[in-house]
């Protein structure tokens, strides 16, 4: 640090925050012409971004440093979100808005020559998830420094985030995401590492004291290093830190000796190999590989994120018994669950600590989100995998196991079933360490993300574990998302009029404010700015789609749109089974008849993971129908099928604010809570939907009269199930039309799609779409009939929109810190 009498001159020169646009301004030419080397005769769009991103990045910068300074000298307990997802999308549209500086920022690069929404769009999107967890993730820093919680996210600097999606002859086609090409974002801090074993193997001491010590030794190491990525709230000075690691050779960059002696190629191999760690975030949504380059991936980034979290502790010189009051950390799903068996490892085998003393302070520290209940989703690692690759933590595995077994003994006494039913170890061909398990035994507190999603993990998988602990560890948290993102930077003309109303942009950061606008319903102007708001969303998206994927769509039409990754229990192919199913009435009927019709576009757009061949197949479908429908002259605007290419966050930013409807349609029970349900309807669009997830609480906050809800409920579904295997279920006449119409190859050789048509009958229809699809349509036409009524639909729109405050993210992290994390914000800093 520099010494106090120099300090007046280093305060002089400190860099200063924009004092107006001018001040903006010519940071960015200054970034232009010098950072990037670039001039006024050679500065396109991109250029332009580098130069608008790097002046506002400064800017976080300034408040960033003030931040974590003030946090260290606050000392107040912390919060640690690990997640190996972070979908946080485009960051500079987003840090404009959060430090309020959208007009100076448009005026400011107007005047230089170019609409900030070009520039804008030239950023690449940090795309380092799949789906619904990581986006949380990315809304829950966006709160968490919103409301001044003092908060560290820790992640994986994946080289290559979610892959690209192509559609080449109607199959989905994947390509590599190198986004870091330029990314301004992110600060390598080369001299924050950390070093990481693997493999090698435990030895047994007695130190001088007489005590047995275990030192875990000889194996390979990897360098971890910190990338630092800013995290701006919204109208605050805080500015929260998501650190990100990134794996190197532990030792150099290459094997010297083999290179001079030749092996050119060998002597990059090591760096290769360690480098291979970090490089690519698996595409998997709620799917288990079971890879062992995946677990490599866990434990590098938990190790590295623990090793950081001990070392701030232990520069503040506390007792270890105030870990936890300075502690909390927060496992997003299963992913990080070995932190736990680390922060024990680290206390007993490095830190000495007697292993109770320890394990108390270990279950104090975490708490564990769960997000899915899908048998496929939960992870189960292979015990001689993890005696490999970790031979010291699979110790600590079976001596917490034992201890905690014991404790279920006392309590249910000679019941093997009950030791079995919550052993971590599962006993197969060969044992696997059941995740979830471990997560919960070293937790104090585990949450659902929906209230159905929390009673069923306590009905279901985790029922045995509420019988032992009793109910109180278990908890829900109904998943949100933040209103500055999701209204305000997707749909600035409607955030822009409700602010008109509510006297300003403070619902932004109280989203419950949003109720006054039920006061305007009967405001004539009001209403019609709101419709004509829908209406201008709508016409973007429909030249969005002339441009990509050359088919015309009526704006006036009813926009139909499911955008979600591609999954069997999120039933993308019960909607285009309707789909088909309306093409063959339309067919049929007179043009008399067709001009009652609402004419609709089914909008589509989600990836789907590589391996899973059946996702892969409703893609397919999806194209194959919109080649005959949309070329089908005898059917005009009525009916249009759009499979928008590589669904990701930015498109999502355009493609939600343009909905009429959204379809939730996963099978009841199976979808933990969804989150892009509570992005549509607070963009004023309606939703179809099963009683899954957080339709419920949707439902329970804007109305049933709000809502199109169908289909069988949850407590239903496995009777369905098995009557499916007794064969008890007669197939639906008008799925059968559909499949038969499948099957005549109208829509490609049926050979493709037989696989996805026998899911249906020798499957035994796992996702039970012929039970719902019969009050599908019929809801779908109900859809239809409102839409006629414009004033009712209106009206539907505005009062769904005015009752959504429950679901901003805000809300959610207030609960977590109250109820699991115990932290409190801290005064943001001058
Ligand atoms: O997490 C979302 C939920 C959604 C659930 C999703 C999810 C993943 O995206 C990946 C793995 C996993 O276990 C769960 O499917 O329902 O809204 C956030 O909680």
């Amino acid at each position: 640090s520099i010494p106090e009498q120099l300090r007046d001159t280093w305060r002089k020169l400190s860099a200063a925050e924009f004092a107006g646009k001018e001040d903006f301004q010519r940071e960015v030419v200054r970034h232009i012409e010098t950072t990037l080397a670039r001039s006024l005769y050679n500065c396109d769009d991109g250029a332009a971004y580098g130069g608008a991103a790097l002046a506002v990045r400064d800017q976080l910068v300034i408040r960033w440093n003030k931040t974590q300074q003030n946090q260290t000298i606050r000392d107040q307990k912390r919060v640690y979100y690990l997640s190996l997802e972070f979908l946080m999308g485009r960051a500079l549209d987003n840090s404009i808005l959060n430090l309020d500086v959208k007009d100076m920022a448009r005026d400011g690069m107007g005047e230089l020559g170019f609409r900030i929404e070009d520039v804008i769009s030239q950023e690449h999107d940090a795309a380092l998830g799949n789906g619904g967890l990581g986006r949380l993730a990315a809304c829950f820093l966006d709160c968490l420094a919103t409301l001044n919680y003092p908060a560290w996210g820790y992640g994986l600097r994946y080289k290559y985030g979610i892959f690209k999606q192509e559609i080449v002859d109607g199959y989905q086609v994947e390509t590599p995401d190198y986004w870091l090409d330029f990314n301004p974002w992110e600060f390598p801090r080369h001299d924050v590492t950390v070093d990481i074993m693997f493999y090698g193997h435990v030895n047994q001491y007695t130190d001088e004291n007489g005590k047995v010590v275990k030192v875990w030794e000889g194996g390979e190491i990897v360098k971890a290093v910190a990338h630092d990525v800013p995290i701006p709230g919204y109208k605050t000075n805080t500015v929260n830190n998501l650190r990100l690691w990134a794996s190197q050779p532990a030792s150099g960059e290459f094997d010297f000796q083999k290179f001079n002696s030749g092996d050119y190629e060998g002597s990059i191999r090591d760096q290769q190999r360690a480098e291979t760690i970090s490089a690519v975030l698996y595409p998997n949504d709620n799917i288990d590989a079971g890879k062992e380059l995946r677990l490599k991936q866990q434990y590098f980034w938990v190790a590295a994120s623990l090793h950081d979290i001990v070392r701030r502790f232990k520069k503040t010189h506390r007792p270890w018994s105030e870990f936890s009051d300075q502690v909390a950390i927060q496992l997003n799903d299963t992913h990080p669950t070995l932190a736990i068996v680390e922060l024990q490892r680290i206390l007993v085998d490095v830190e000495t600590l007697h292993w109770d003393e320890a394990w108390d302070i270990v279950t104090s520290t975490f708490g564990y989100t769960n997000h899915t209940v899908l048998p496929e989703a939960l992870e189960k690692w292979p015990v001689p995998l993890v005696q490999h690759l970790l031979p010291r933590h699979l110790q600590i595995i079976y001596e917490i196991n034992l201890y905690f077994l014991q404790q279920v003994e006392k309590k249910f006494p000679k019941n093997r079933e009950m030791l079995r039913n919550l052993s971590i170890i599962e006993e197969s061909q060969p044992q696997v360490i059941r995740m979830a398990f471990l997560a919960i035994i070293g937790s104090h507190k585990v949450n659902g993300v929906a209230e159905l999603h929390s009673d069923l993990i306590k009905s279901t998988i985790f029922k045995d574990f509420v019988a032992f602990y009793g109910p109180d560890k278990f908890t829900n948290v109904t998943n949100g998302i933040t209103p500055r993102r999701w209204l305000h930077q997707a749909n600035p003309k409607l955030s822009d009029l409700i602010s008109s109303k509510l006297g300003g942009y403070e619902f932004l950061k109280d989203l419950s404010q949003l109720e006054n606008l039920k006061k305007f319903l009967n405001d004539k102007e009001f209403v019609k700015d709101w419709m004509d708001i829908k209406l201008a969303n709508k016409v973007r998206l429909a030249k969005y789609i002339k441009e990509t994927n050359g088919i015309a769509v009526n704006p006036h039409a009813l926009f139909d749109i499911q955008v979600k990754r591609i999954h069997e229990y999120k039933r993308q192919q019960m909607n285009i089974f309707g789909v088909i199913y309306r093409y063959l009435q339309i067919k049929e009927m007179s043009l008399e008849e067709r001009k009652n019709l609402v004419p609709r576009a089914f909008i589509f757009g989600g990836k789907a993971a590589p391996g899973y061949w059946m996702a892969k197949t409703i893609i397919k479908l999806i194209n194959g129908v919109g080649d005959v429908v949309n070329n089908d002259k005898d059917i005009g605007d009525l009916l249009k099928v759009v499979f928008l290419e590589d669904y990701n966050v930015s498109k999502a930013e355009m493609i939600i604010p343009a909905s009429d409807i959204s379809e939730h349609i996963s099978t009841a029970g199976t979808e933990a809570s969804g989150t892009s349900n509570m992005k549509f309807v607070l963009n004023g669009g309606l939703i179809i939907g099963t009683m899954d997830g957080a339709n419920i609480e949707i439902t329970r906050e804007i109305g049933e009269e709000n809502i199109f809800l169908f289909g069988n409920v949850a407590e239903n579904v496995e009777d369905l199930r098995h009557a499916h295997r007794f064969g008890k279920v007669e197939m639906d006449p008008k799925l059968k039309k559909v499949c038969d119409t499948i099957n005549s190859g109208l829509f490609g050789d049926a050979n493709i799609y037989a696989g996805l048509l026998s899911s249906l009958t020798t499957g035994c229809d796992y996702y039970l779409v012929s039970d719902d699809f019969s009050s599908y349509l019929t809801t779908q036409d109900l859809v239809d009939e409102a839409f006629k009524d414009k004033d009712g639909w209106a009206e539907k729109s505005i009062s769904s929109v005015a009752l959504m405050g429950f679901f901003s993210a805000d809300r959610c992290i207030n609960e977590y810190a109250d109820m699991i994390w115990n932290v409190e914000p801290l005064p943001e800093h001058k």
